[in-house]
């Protein structure tokens, strides 16, 4: 294939048959290979690996297509090291500047564009990049549902919202023995009450609202010291953008009245917000009908990730193929899809991106 990085570290593989035509645009597959620290080797991977063995089969059928096919790989979609979450396929579409987007620091305190220099992908392809005829991304639910009810495949209709929120603490360090309990301002007892509130506040809330402190930093983190400092984070999510705005603002108003209850400050650091995203209702369909015309059992549903095919959608129609998790697992080493669920997933995306390509008869 013929392979282009871009400034941003995007990696885009084209592949163009003997009669296709290279002015028309690509129909683009893929998804990313960065995982969360303590990641699975399923997410994201799955769908790079996938868009290749398309390509691999579709050379060894003598396949030819009008359209070039491209297979994508996205820098840091996880975004939990640099935030927020799908920063390349964001900055690929044109949603965030590639300045900006090079001066991200991330969670170690490394700068992105120095980070990809140090590898080699601050690449000389444009941003943003070529925009395709559609995009179709093959990724693991992640979630219980698939398995649960015994469903081959997933077609995504929708992402949900996503709102991540650094939540810094400052209290004041002081001697655990003979400080009176009146006398503390106890950062890490406000951390830990902001992040009982949340999961409170998620199940108060109910329907899809989710709620995830996944990260708290204490200061100086010793046994014998109160807090003077905790770092956190909180991420929420819901399907519906009034529900995410609600989840927001109960939020700001608990941590108000918490700072002052214990005479600490607190500051807020937005590090993502990405509103519900609706695929191409049309392209939905076709997932659908060529799933189940392919003999598997399929279902619509909702993503309650992020996934880089939602950034593409602001450019392109868009659309998703999940296969089931075992156990509903992600996020951990632990995460599974037996081969045969792999290759339904991958023989539907096969066909989409051989009809989308439209093939010479
Ligand atoms: O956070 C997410 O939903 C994705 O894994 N980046
Ligand atoms: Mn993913
Ligand atoms: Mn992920």
């Amino acid at each position: 294939m013929e392979v282009s990085i871009d400034a941003i570290g995007n990696v885009v593989g084209l592949w163009c048959g003997g009669k296709t035509d290279r002015s028309l645009p690509p129909v683009m597959t893929g998804s990313h290979i960065d995982t969360v620290k303590s990641g699975g080797r399923f997410d994201g991977n799955l769908g790079v690996l996938a868009g290749l063995e398309v390509i691999k089969v579709i050379k060894e059928q003598n396949i030819s297509t009008k359209h070039p096919i491209a297979v994508s790989f996205f820098t840091g979609e996880e975004g939990s090291r640099f935030a927020p979450d799908m920063l390349g396929s964001l900055v690929y579409v044109g949603g965030l500047d590639l300045e900006t987007a090079l001066s991200t620091i991330s969670v170690d305190g490394k700068r992105l564009g120095s980070e990809l220099e140090a590898i080699g992908y601050n690449g000389t392809a444009p941003c943003p990049g070529t925009t395709p005829k559609i995009f179709l991304e093959l990724h693991i639910e992640q979630g219980p549902i698939l398995e649960s009810e015994g469903i081959d495949i997933g077609a995504v209709e929708n992402v949900q919202g996503i709102s991540w929120t650094e939540l810094t603490i400052k209290g004041q360090s002081n001697h655990a023995g003979t400080t009176p309990m009146r006398m503390r301002r106890d950062a890490g007892y406000v951390a830990a009450k902001i992040s009982t509130f949340v999961r409170d506040l998620s199940n108060e809330m109910g329907g899809t609202q989710a709620g995830t402190v996944g990260k708290i930093d204490l200061v100086p983190n010793l046994v014998n010291v109160v807090s003077s400092k905790a770092t956190m984070t909180v991420d929420l999510r819901n399907t519906s953008e009034l529900m995410l705005q609600e989840a927001e603002n109960r939020l700001a108003i608990f941590c108000e009245g918490i700072a002052s209850q214990e005479d600490v400050e607190i500051t807020r650091k937005s590090l993502a917000r990405f509103e519900p995203v609706e695929f191409n209702h049309q392209l939905v369909d076709q997932v659908f009908v060529t799933a189940q015309n392919l003999g598997y059992s399929t279902k619509r549903m909702t993503s309650g990730a992020g996934h880089d095919a939602q950034m593409l959608s602001r450019v392109c129609p868009a659309a998703m193929i999940f296969v089931p998790s075992k156990d509903g697992l992600s996020h951990n080493p632990a995460e599974f899809t037996s081969i045969e669920e792999v290759a339904a997933g991958a023989n539907v995306l096969l066909h989409l991106i051989v009809d989308a390509a439209e093939e010479y008869r």
